[in-house]
């Protein structure tokens, strides 16, 4: 088994599974001796907490715009990666991460359709070299994902958006998987059984890296 801590990023829509996903990986990483350091994006310290809470809020008189929706998912970014992801990487702790720059890159990119150089430029800014040792992306029909956030209860902003935007960060997230390394690509519309056993093949690589 690797000694070397490794970075593990959970992606997809909504309702694709990722929060189940990513207590089923936490306890398979335990069980091999492994304790992560869990985060979520937007979030996990106070600051990136409250852009968080400012993201997603309803906003009834004010239109925000993509371009301020994006840098605040950086900024939020930037907050976490100093604050704990950098930190627990140096300390050699793996970190099991509930998204992260990719879905700035499916959403705003994909979903808001912004610019793609103008979001490279602050990737580089705010990630320099830093990249996931493993993107587990949790690939679903954005039409059943929401059906699925629905009946947990009420939608926030951005899960108010029309099917069309899901349906171009879905289709930002799979160019990306299919075209950089790193990147599982795991068919969420499966059982759960079976989402755990694509799950498992994948992590079972990075296990033994
Ligand atoms: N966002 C962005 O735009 N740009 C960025 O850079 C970042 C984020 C970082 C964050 O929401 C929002 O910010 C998100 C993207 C945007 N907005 N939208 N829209 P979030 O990450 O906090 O929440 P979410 O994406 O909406 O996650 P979620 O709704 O909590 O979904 P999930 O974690 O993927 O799903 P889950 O809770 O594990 O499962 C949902 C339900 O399905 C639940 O009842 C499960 O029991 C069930 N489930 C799970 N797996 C299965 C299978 N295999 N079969 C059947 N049922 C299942």
């Amino acid at each position: 088994m690797t000694s070397q801590p490794k970075f593990i990023v959970v992606e997809g829509l909504e309702g694709a599974g990722k929060s189940t996903a990513i207590a089923f990986i936490k306890q398979y990483l335990q069980q091999r001796g492994i304790t992560p350091v869990c985060t979520r994006e937007p979030g996990g310290t106070p600051l990136a907490e409250a852009l968080r809470d400012l993201v997603k809020q309803l906003h009834s008189t004010e239109q925000v715009a993509a371009e301020t929706e994006l840098l605040l998912m950086y900024a939020a970014r930037m907050q976490l990666l100093q604050n704990v992801i950098r930190p627990a990487l140096d300390a050699g702790k793996w970190v099991l991460a509930d998204r992260h720059d990719m879905s700035s890159r499916a959403y705003q990119g994909g979903g808001r359709q912004l610019n793609e150089q103008f979001i490279n430029q602050l990737r580089q800014a705010v990630l320099g070299e830093l990249r996931p040792d493993l993107t587990l992306y949790l690939d679903i029909d954005p039409a059943v994902g929401l059906e699925r956030a629905r009946q947990r209860g009420e939608l926030d902003r951005i899960e108010q958006e029309q099917l069309a935007f899901f349906q171009r960060t879905r289709q930002k997230y799979l160019q990306i998987a299919h075209s950089e390394p790193g990147i599982a690509i795991i068919d969420a519309s499966q059982a759960l059984a079976q989402v755990q056993q694509q799950l498992k093949a994948a992590l079972d690589q990075v296990l033994t890296a």
